[in-house]
């Protein structure tokens, strides 16, 4: 069910926002989460151009935050941002996925799943799953900032130049999302030990990606520092 403003924004984003929603309905038994008030829908205009930012956001039993965002900049700046933050009792690692559009096209499209385990590794059933994912070839690979650090070896993060790219990207990150809730299914619980651990790798995931300076920026255009450092700490990224 496309939404009203994911109609009018880059159509690579309407169609992975749409193969994320697909893969949720599919696998998980979806519970409805309450984001802080008043921000599942925010319109904001300080200097210059209007933001408009649509959030879903779901839970499950093994899932303490399925989020994706949607957020239109003015008329050239689209966004997709999604993360799936797993409970800490799970062995489970975070799906995040960013994409972000101008006039131009794309120019930054990353997709991981990111460990929460031990020597940030994930386990063998992630493993297998995504070393058996066939090749992929871009022609702009993009180097992750310092503070990208927390991505794991399959981090993908490109800017695509060719449709053909795209529906690679669309491809890739539809596998990530499908192993990833088909994966969940069969975790078990972790001891109160190694919960401990992931919740800590959980913040620190968090901690990171609120070191990145561009998000920051775009929403501290929008709704000024103190709405959008609040915004990052406790919509994007907040602590376990
Ligand atoms: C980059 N994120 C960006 C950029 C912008 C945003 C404008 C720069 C684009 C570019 O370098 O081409 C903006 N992203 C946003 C905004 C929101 C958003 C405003 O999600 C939300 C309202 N970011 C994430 C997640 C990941 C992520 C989940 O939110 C990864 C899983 C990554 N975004 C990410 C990375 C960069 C980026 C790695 C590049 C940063 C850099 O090069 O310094």
């Amino acid at each position: 069910m496309p939404t009203p403003i994911q109609l009018q924004l880059h159509p690579l984003i309407g169609q992975l926002a749409q193969i994320i929603l697909q893969n949720w309905q599919k696998y998980l038994d979806l519970m409805p989460y309450e984001l802080p008030a008043g921000l599942g829908y925010v319109e904001g205009k300080l200097e210059g151009e209007k933001i408009v930012i649509e959030n879903s956001c779901y839970q499950t039993a093994k899932f303490r935050k399925l989020h994706l965002e949607l957020a239109k900049v003015g008329t050239n700046l689209d966004i997709l941002h999604c993360v799936m933050f797993p409970r800490p009792e799970y062995p489970l690692p975070i799906f995040g996925c960013d994409i972000v559009a101008g006039k131009a096209g794309v120019s930054a499209a990353i997709a991981d799943l990111s460990p929460t385990g031990p020597n940030k590794t994930l386990s063998l059933g992630y493993e297998t799953a995504l070393k058996a994912l066939p090749e992929q070839k871009f022609q702009q690979i993009r180097e992750l900032p310092p503070w990208g650090d927390i991505f794991s070896q399959f981090c993908l993060f490109v800017r695509p130049t060719t449709p053909e790219e795209e529906a690679q990207f669309l491809q890739r990150v539809d596998d990530f999302v499908s192993i990833h809730c088909q994966q969940a299914q069969d975790a078990e619980l972790l001891s109160p030990q190694d919960t401990r651990l992931s919740s800590m790798a959980q913040q620190n995931y968090c901690l990171q990606q609120q070191q990145n300076d561009k998000t920051l920026r775009v929403l501290e255009k929008a709704f000024g520092n103190e709405w959008a450092r609040q915004y990052l700490t406790s919509v994007l990224f907040d602590l376990p």
